[in-house]
C-alpha cells in the first residue's frame, strides 16, 4: 500500500517536472484511470491532449490510441508505458490489404474505424468512432463504401443504412467472444436490468440490447437510466467510471469474458517508468500523419 502511495508520489512530481499529462482509457485498470488526468474513449482523449499545454502525452491505452494523439498532437511527445499493448483488432488490416481492397473498389469511399493503424488511417477517406460510424457513414456521398477493419461494427451500420458497404473481416476478440447464450442467461438473472452492448459485439448479440453504444454513449445512458440496476456489454474496465459517476447503481457484467488482455497490461510502475526513462515514443512519419489528420478532420466535419 505504501509502495503505491509513494508510485503514485513520484508519477506526480515527474509529471509536473516533465510538463506531462497523462491520459487513461476507459479499458484501462483502476489505478491507471485514478492517476490520469483524463479518462475517456480514445478519440476523445486524443483531442483533449492537443488542448492542453503539456509537451508530454503519457497515453494508458494501446498503440493505436497513442498514434492517434501523435496525430493530433505532432510538437508534442506522446509515449505509450507499456510498448506490447496492441490492438488484435487493429492489425488485422495492413496497409498492402487495403490497397488492394482499393483496387477492387476503385469507386468506392474508405471508412476506417479509429481502432485503426495511421498508416491505415492514412489509406482511408474518412475515420469514425464506434459512436458516429452510422452518421459518418450516412453523411458520405456516395452508395459504395469499404468499411475497415470491424465486421460487426461495420455490419451494425450496414443493417441501418440503405448503402453498399464492403465490410474486412476484422474483429475485436473481447468483444466478438459474447455470444447469445450468455446474455440470454443474463436476462434471465437480471430481467428488469437494461442491456447495454457495444456495436463491437456479434449481430446476434447486439440483437438483445436494450441500447446500442460506444464507450461514452454506454456511461450517459447509464447516468441518465432511472434504472438502478444495468447490464454491461463492453470491456470490464468501464465499470470504474461507471461505479464512480453512479455510487448507487448496481452494473453487473453481461460476460466475464469481457477482458481485454492488451488494456491490462499498463500498470502504476510502468506509467513510472514511462516518465522517468522517456519510453516508448510513439511517433507517427510526417507524410502519414498528414493523411492520417486529413481522414479525422474529414470525421469531425462530417460528424458536425
Ligand atoms: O475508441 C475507443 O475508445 C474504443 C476502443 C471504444 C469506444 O467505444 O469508445
Amino acid at each position: 500500500m505504501n509502495m503505491k502511495k509513494n508510485l503514485v508520489k513520484e508519477i506526480k512530481k515527474l509529471k509536473k517536472e516533465q510538463k506531462a499529462v497523462i491520459l487513461a482509457h476507459y479499458y484501462q485498470l483502476p489505478e491507471s484511470q485514478e492517476i490520469a488526468d483524463f479518462t475517456g474513449d480514445s478519440f476523445a482523449l486524443s483531442r483533449k491532449a492537443a488542448d492542453t499545454d503539456a509537451e508530454i502525452i503519457v497515453f494508458c491505452g494501446v498503440k493505436f490510441m497513442a498514434e492517434s494523439a501523435a496525430i493530433l498532437s505532432p510538437d508534442k511527445t506522446v509515449l505509450l508505458p507499456e510498448k506490447m499493448a496492441g490492438c488484435p483488432l487493429a492489425e488485422m488490416v495492413s496497409v498492402e490489404e487495403l490497397k488492394k481492397l482499393k483496387h477492387e473498389y476503385p469507386e468506392a469511399t474508405v471508412v476506417s474505424y479509429v481502432n485503426s493503424s495511421a498508416a491505415v488511417k492514412a489509406e482511408s477517406d474518412v475515420c469514425c468512432t464506434s459512436s458516429n460510424a452510422l452518421k459518418i457513414v450516412k453523411s458520405i456521398d456516395n452508395d459504395q463504401v469499404l468499411f475497415v477493419p470491424d465486421k460487426n461494427l461495420g455490419n451494425y451500420v450496414a443493417k441501418r443504412v440503405d448503402k453498399e458497404i464492403i465490410i474486412w473481416d476484422g474483429y475485436c476478440a473481447t468483444h466478438h467472444r459474447v455470444k447469445a447464450e450468455e446474455v440470454r442467461k443474463v436476462k434471465e438473472l437480471h430481467p428488469e436490468a437494461p442491456i447495454l452492448i457495444h456495436p463491437e459485439c456479434r449481430e446476434e448479440v447486439l440483437k438483445l440490447a436494450d441500447f446500442i453504444g460506444s464507450t461514452s454513449q454506454i456511461l450517459e445512458y447509464a447516468h441518465n437510466s432511472e434504472a438502478d440496476t444495468l447490464i454491461i456489454g463492453t470491456e470490464e474496465g468501464i465499470l470504474h467510471t461507471l461505479k464512480k459517476d453512479n455510487p448507487d447503481k448496481k452494473f453487473y457484467m453481461l460476460s466475464p469474458h469481457l477482458i481485454c488482455p492488451n488494456m491490462k497490461k499498463t500498470s502504476l510502475q510502468k506509467v513510472y517508468n514511462s516518465l522517468k526513462n522517456m519510453e516508448t515514443i510513439v511517433k507517427v512519419p510526417d507524410g502519414i500523419r498528414k493523411r492520417a489528420n486529413r481522414a479525422l478532420t474529414r470525421m469531425l466535419e462530417l460528424s458536425g
